[in-house]
């Protein structure tokens, strides 16, 4: 990583964080089966973002990646760069996408494939937290379908277990950012404010705050660290194809605090020649977007800059 003072007078940009943690985000728990899907639909609505509890994912799987990603990121720089930059996947430092966004950050950007692999991680290990994960997610997506009464109940869930799914994972490591009197109050930025362009992520955090949501009223809320727990978040996709109903939530990092933080994040995506429109319409209403294949709206996507509005090229006026 660069050294601070460098990224301070240089172009990572800052922010005034949320001071306060913020206690409304709905919780989901899944041993209660009943009220799970109305929650999640609800929450999908109103912050397009949950959390899930009692997701029966072994905490062993999730340690176990967690201590393999910290001695990755713990390696000399010159070996962390041996498997190449993250074009299309691989280890990439404070430099985010293809044109010109930077974050105080390092990561690594891995393939979901049907068998998981990078160099310095444990294949299995990896590839049992991507299972876990792929399934819980399908579950969630299935309980949409069927709340909202979209096609078959497996349709959204088929879309990620598909083995042509375009899904994808990352390991993001913010190291610690000490001297932050040097910002005169303000934060810099971990990983700058966007909105996921795939159907539905989940992501797995350390015991370190961070990530921010943004709420309807376009303020920031600070979203409290839970090791045990995981976060979904509406993408662009399921904002489409829920007409608009879902809202794809905008969230940033702010590396705010003196522990470094570690957050693992599932970006579940369609195969690439899935077409993406709205697929809930009461009688008279019109889509809001133009169809788009996923291979169309990823092309887009990187041509863009990461806080930039992505669903605006495709929304009907
Ligand atoms: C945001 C969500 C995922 O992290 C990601 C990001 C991708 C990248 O880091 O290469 C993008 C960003 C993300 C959206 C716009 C483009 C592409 C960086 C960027 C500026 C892996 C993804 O799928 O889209």
């Amino acid at each position: 990583m660069v050294v601070l003072s460098k990224a301070v007078d240089s172009d990572f940009q800052t922010c005034k964080s949320s001071s306060d943690i913020f206690t409304g985000i709905p919780v989901v728990d899944f041993s209660d089966a009943i009220n799970a899907k109305k929650l999640i639909v609800e929450a999908c609505k109103e912050f397009g973002f949950f959390k899930v509890i009692n997701h029966g994912i072994s905490m062993e799987v999730v340690a176990m990646l967690e201590s393999e990603a910290v001695n990755f990121f713990a390696l000399p720089q010159q070996e962390k760069e041996k498997p190449g930059p993250p074009r299309p996947f691989g280890y990439g430092n404070t430099r985010i996408g293809p044109n010109g966004d930077t974050g105080w950050l390092e990561y690594l950007l891995l393939s979901t494939g049907p068998q998981p692999h990078f160099p310095a991680i444990s294949q299995t290990v990896l590839g049992e937290y991507v299972s876990a994960v792929r399934n819980m997610l399908t579950g969630v997506l299935d309980m949409i379908s069927e709340e909202l009464r979209i096609g078959p109940t497996d349709f959204l869930g088929g879309l990620i277990g598909d083995e042509k799914s375009d899904s994808c994972f990352r390991l993001n490591h913010y190291p610690p950012c000490p001297d932050l009197e040097a910002l005169s109050g303000r934060n810099l930025i971990g990983f700058g404010e966007h909105t996921d362009p795939q159907i539905m992520s989940v992501l797995r955090s350390s015991d370190a705050p961070g990530l921010e949501i943004c709420l309807k009223n376009g303020s920031w809320a600070s979203v409290p660290s839970d090791q045990t727990s995981f976060y979904f978040s509406v993408g662009d996709c399921l904002q489409v194809m829920s007409n608009g109903r879902f809202k794809s939530v905008k969230h940033r990092v702010v590396s705010n605090c003196l522990k470094s933080r570690l957050s693992m994040v599932y970006f579940g995506g369609p195969p690439l020649s899935q077409k993406i429109r709205s697929l809930i319409m009461e009688e008279s209403e019109e889509s809001l977007y133009h169809e788009f294949t996923w291979s169309q709206y990823k092309k887009s996507a990187y041509n863009s800059k990461l806080g930039d509005n992505r669903l605006k090229l495709f929304e009907k006026n």
